[in-house]
């Protein structure tokens, strides 16, 4: 009897025969990670790699970059554009033309009862720049709505408000490359290390090599935190009263960095008026961190040489959203720490490329970070697409959150949605779904025909995939990095890009403006436009040969650029896109005005992401080896809250809200405060069944991580059958 190896045949690494590597950047966050296309010789996809050569992930990529390639061939993706009558009638197969022409027909037709605002155009952070901005041409040029958003109000929307307001623009300031410079990090609602896990690595990195303190503002105990050396639980909500107790004390000890103020800001008076009032032995009642706490974060924050601050969507995704943003570049301004290596205000991006729609789509304005209010921007771009500036609105429409009650109210008749699933990710699902039964037309155009969203649709357009097209993404750190064409749209899906071109051609503007065949075409157009005396957005240098060459490059980077990189940094010069020249300080007064528990709905809900999956699911869903990690909606619960109600690990329970009920396992977990709980946002019909999403009023954004629910036991069998019901992908 022969023991051991010698009878096993050894383990044997298939051969993959790449023929070409093609270069791409990964298509879900927006960290912006290069990734290598392996093709053999038929044109297969056979295997993929990180970037070893780029800046940004230095060859690494997270659990999802790494199955990217899976998703070409994964199940629900749309084959043939589909068409039915009405939503509940099951849909018929039909060919693109007709499909274009009963969307462009039904367009102008409740256009032509209704009004032109009639009919709204809801897109994404998740397309490339080049489509972004030909949906732009389409919608505002051709079709003509003001009621053109994107799920990025969702997403980055409080972001884009709280820079405007402070700075005058968009854009944020600083880079990835800070973390190496950097003396004092703190971090304000985000937990990169499973949200951006590259972004993470590069700053775990710059950590290693030169120990400077990590702060982690977080309710729950987050990955994030657990690596912080200082973790501060908040109350939700409250971000903007620590920040004013940190500015309280900074004031007080007279730690501020008069001369930048001085030079290159203006209200301070009123922001030290403000401060005043929020000293942190009062502060501290509100926001749940201890006066000393405070007072030591503030003087290691403004006593640092460079200190620098990242959030995400603990502080966009709030009543007062755009307040925390206000408030973070506050804290940077009064110390000093802007446009400086290490000292920065960087909002950490959501959607692999929600800043190329902020730039380019046109949703809340005209491309290049122009204004729909300005008469010269509205000149300038119609004159480009050679189209009457009278055709543009004067002022911004709806935004995403308002265009679903403007669909209740029957404002809105008939909507277009590209690439994004709002039956799975809005607050509030029960009205949501209500709303879609209001509509006159739906059109879906998704990668996916199984998408929630298509149970209402009436035109459905299978969309091309990620490498599946060619175009640009912009990552968090402004750097526009490109994704080539590796292989041909599957089945008869087609590129985005292909569709709103073709779409142009049946509307009267249509055959006015120009629309480019290709995706290097529009590119070409963007730079033309980006050129301008003053415009950070400069992208008039960049070429798809020099992108790729530098693998990825920052703007602003003008034509006379000499060498591969962009500027890593905006308002070096302490001059801000103002009227003034100046940085605008804001004082933020907080109002309470959350849902918070009662008696009846004792716990917080808090709710967001997962590494191992992405958003709604449809993609991940379907990646066995992301998927398998948490099949089944869950809870993290706190083992002493769980034990009070008599709820038990891995056992199912019931949430109610004031909205609706949700069924989902119990996991325990210390992460959370007893008095709160959190549920991953990636299941269908799950969380956002009980958010409420109270909205920021500069920013149109959902509070989604802050509302009160109730917990109860239920009949298991029945709670796991339903549960299998719903996770049978
Ligand atoms: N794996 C994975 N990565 C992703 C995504 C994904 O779906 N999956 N999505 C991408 C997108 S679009 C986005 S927007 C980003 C989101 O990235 P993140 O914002 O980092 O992720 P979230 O889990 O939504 O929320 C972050 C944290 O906010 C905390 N929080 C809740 N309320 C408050 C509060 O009042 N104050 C503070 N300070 N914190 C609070 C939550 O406890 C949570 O830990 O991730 C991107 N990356
Ligand atoms: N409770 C709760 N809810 C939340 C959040 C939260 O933290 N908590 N976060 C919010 C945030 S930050 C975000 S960004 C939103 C995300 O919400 P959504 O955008 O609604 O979610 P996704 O699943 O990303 O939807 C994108 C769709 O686009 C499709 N798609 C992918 N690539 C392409 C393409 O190239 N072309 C086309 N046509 N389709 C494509 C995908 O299949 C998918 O169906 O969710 C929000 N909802
Ligand atoms: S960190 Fe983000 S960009 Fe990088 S591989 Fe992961 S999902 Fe893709
Ligand atoms: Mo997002």
């Amino acid at each position: 009897m022969l023991f051991g190896r010698r009878k096993r045949k050894p383990i044997v690494i298939p051969n993959k025969t790449v023929k070409e590597w093609k270069y791409t950047t990964c298509n879900y966050c927006s960290t912006g990670c290069a990734i290598e296309i392996g093709i053999d010789e038929q044109g297969k996809v056979v295997t993929s790699r990180g970037h070893a050569g780029a800046d940004v992930n230095r060859g690494k990529l997270c659990i999802k970059g790494l199955l990217e390639t899976e998703l070409f061939e994964s199940p629900g993706r749309g084959t043939e554009p589909l068409i039915r009558q009405r939503f509940h009638e099951p849909f018929e197969k039909t060919d693109w033309d007709t499909a274009l022409d009963t969307t462009a027909n039904k367009i102008k037709e409740i256009q032509a009862k209704y009004g032109r605002d009639s009919f709204a155009v809801v897109s994404t952070g998740q397309l490339l720049t080049e489509e972004f901005y030909t949906l732009g041409k389409l919608t505002r040029g051709c079709i003509g709505t003001n009621n053109y958003d994107g799920n990025t109000t969702l997403c980055m929307a409080s972001a884009v408000s709280g820079y405007k307001r402070s700075f005058g623009s968009d854009g944020p300031p600083g880079c990835y490359e800070d973390f190496e410079h950097t003396d004092c990090l703190m971090a304000f609602g985000s937990n990169l290390p499973e949200q951006h896990p590259v972004i993470y690595w590069r700053l775990k990195e710059a950590r290693e090599k030169r120990k400077f303190p990590l702060i982690v503002v977080d309710p729950r105990v987050t990955m994030f935190a657990q690596f912080a050396d200082i973790h501060l639980p908040i109350t939700p909500g409250t971000d903007t009263v620590l920040i004013n107790a940190m500015m309280h004390v900074i004031f007080d000890e007279g730690l501020e960095d008069r001369s930048y103020i001085e030079a290159n800001t203006s209200g301070i008076e009123e922001l030290e008026k403000l401060a005043q009032d929020y000293n942190p032995k009062l502060a501290q009642k509100v926001c749940g961190i201890d006066e000393d706490t405070i007072r030591q974060v503030a003087r290691l924050y403004a006593k640092a040489d460079a200190s620098m601050s990242i959030w995400t969507m603990g502080i966009n995704q709030s009543t007062h959203g755009s307040d925390g943003v206000v408030n973070i570049n506050n804290l940077n301004l009064v110390t000093g720490n802007i446009g400086k290596p290490g000292g920065t205000s960087l909002s950490i991006t959501g959607q692999c490329n929600a800043m190329g729609t902020r730039e380019w789509s046109s949703c809340s304005g005209l491309p290049g970070y122009r204004y729909l209010e300005n008469e010269k921007d509205r000149k300038d771009i119609a004159d480009f697409w050679g189209i009457d500036p009278e055709f543009f609105p004067k002022k911004r429409g709806l935004a995403q959150t308002d265009i679903f009650p403007a669909i209740e109210s029957g404002e809105i008749k008939g909507l277009w949605l590209i690439a994004t699933n709002p039956m799975t990710s809005m607050p509030n699902l029960p009205r949501i779904r209500k709303s879609f039964q209001n509509l006159e037309f739906l059109v879906v155009q998704d990668v996916y025909e199984d998408v929630e969203t298509n149970q209402y649709s009436h035109v459905y357009f299978p969309a091309a995939v990620w490498a599946e097209k060619e175009g640009c993404h912009t990552n968090t750190e402004r750097r526009v990095n490109l994704t080539r064409n590796v292989l041909k749209p599957y089945a008869n899906s087609k590129p985005d890009f292909w569709i709103f071109k073709e779409m142009a051609k049946r509307f009267e503007n249509g055959e006015k403006i120009e629309f480019p065949e290709t995706p290097e075409g529009a590119f070409n157009e963007m730079k033309q436009l980006s050129v301008g005396t003053g415009r950070t957005l400069d992208i008039s240098g960049m070429s798809y040969e020099k992108i790729e060459a530098a693998r990825g490059i920052q703007w602003p980077y003008r034509a006379d650029s000499e060498t591969l990189k962009g500027d890593p940094r905006l308002y070096t010069d302490g001059h801000f896109q103002t009227a003034s020249g100046k940085a605008n300080l804001i004082p933020v007064r907080f109002v309470n005005n959350n849902e918070c528990p009662d008696d009846e709905y004792p716990f917080w809900l808090n709710s967001g992401r997962v590494v191992e999956h992405f958003h709604t699911r449809t993609r991940t869903g379907k990646i066995g080896n992301c998927n398998k990690f948490s099949p089944t909606p869950y809870m993290e619960m706190n083992p002493d809250a769980a034990e009070e109600l008599g709820v038990q690990h891995q056992s199912y329970v019931r949430l109610t809200s004031r909205r609706g009920d949700a069924v989902v396992m119990v996991q325990l977990t210390q992460r959370v405060p007893r008095n709160m709980v959190f549920i991953p946002f990636h299941y269908h019909d799950c969380v956002n069944r009980l958010t409420l999403g109270l909205l920021d009023p500069y920013s149109r954004q959902p509070a989604f991580k802050q509302c009160a629910v109730r917990i109860e036991h239920v009949d298991q069998e029945e709670a796991a059958r339903l549960n299998a019901e719903r996770r049978a992908y």
